[in-house]
């Protein structure tokens, strides 16, 4: 079987809740894209753990991306520019990656942050599973005709873009993306019970909040996970 999931956000306990109940097999894949680490603190835990995993198949995140650059260990392919060393890890901060950055100076065995640096470097950005799309935030050839004005790069759309969310346009395939709450695009925003899947239809969103804060006031961050095959979702 064939299970996606999206931007973890370094909730662990989000994330065993959900391989308690997939009870992944060895043949089975669980594609994971993007955002595993930020937010919560166990993200290079949880990177850790996936990398031990031989059927986990990984999507470069924003998330990720911010963290090479903060590390000033950039994506292969990806032109930092003129931003200054300060100024990556200013965004990564704000995008909390205090959390990640902490674990990784004083919880990161040396061997073991040339292992995930590697790791990280060899991810792809979007991948094609049984006629899926499966992409951090939008499928990366759409850059041309819809990311031109707002991003500095294909790549930079693939991890960040969100305005393409109002009107997707249909590819030929079912994108599944993560990268955007699904909160963020339905009226169930600020309703006390968590979201589903979906989202900005014919796209799946399956960014249900496991990075929100645990104990939100309006709403409450949950982890999901689709099955391919037969379309069911798992929630923690
Ligand atoms: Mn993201």
């Amino acid at each position: 079987m064939k299970y996606v999931m999206s931007d973890i956000h370094g909730n662990l306990e989000n994330f065993e809740a959900i391989l308690k109940q997939i009870e992944l097999k060895p043949a089975d894949t669980l594609y994971i894209l993007g955002d595993v680490i930020d937010r919560h603190p166990a993200g290079i835990q949880i990177l850790r753990r996936i990398m031990e995993m031989s059927n986990v198949q990984m999507l470069l995140g924003n998330h990720e991306w911010m963290m090479l650059r903060a590390l000033d260990e950039p994506y292969p392919g990806d032109e930092v520019g003129k931003e200054s060393l300060y100024d990556r890890i200013q965004l990564w901060y704000a995008n909390g990656g205090r959390v990640t950055h902490t674990s990784w100076l004083f919880g990161t065995p040396q061997k073991e942050k040339k292992r995930i640096l590697d790791y990280l470097h060899a991810l792809p950005v979007n991948i094609e599973v049984e006629g899926y799309r499966l992409v951090h935030a939008a499928p990366i050839e759409l850059y041309e005709k819809y990311g031109q004005n707002e991003h500095d790069s294909a790549l930079e759309f693939a991890l960040w873009e969100r305005d393409i969310l109002a009107d997707p346009p249909d590819i030929g395939q079912t994108v599944i993306f993560g990268h955007t709450p699904v909160s963020y695009l339905t009226s169930a925003y600020g309703e006390l019970s968590p979201v589903s899947i979906g989202g900005a239809h014919p796209w799946i969103g399956i960014d249900c909040g496991s990075g929100f804060p645990t104990h939100h006031p309006l709403y409450r961050g949950r982890l999901a996970c689709l099955r391919l095959e037969d379309q069911k979702v798992f929630y923690s």
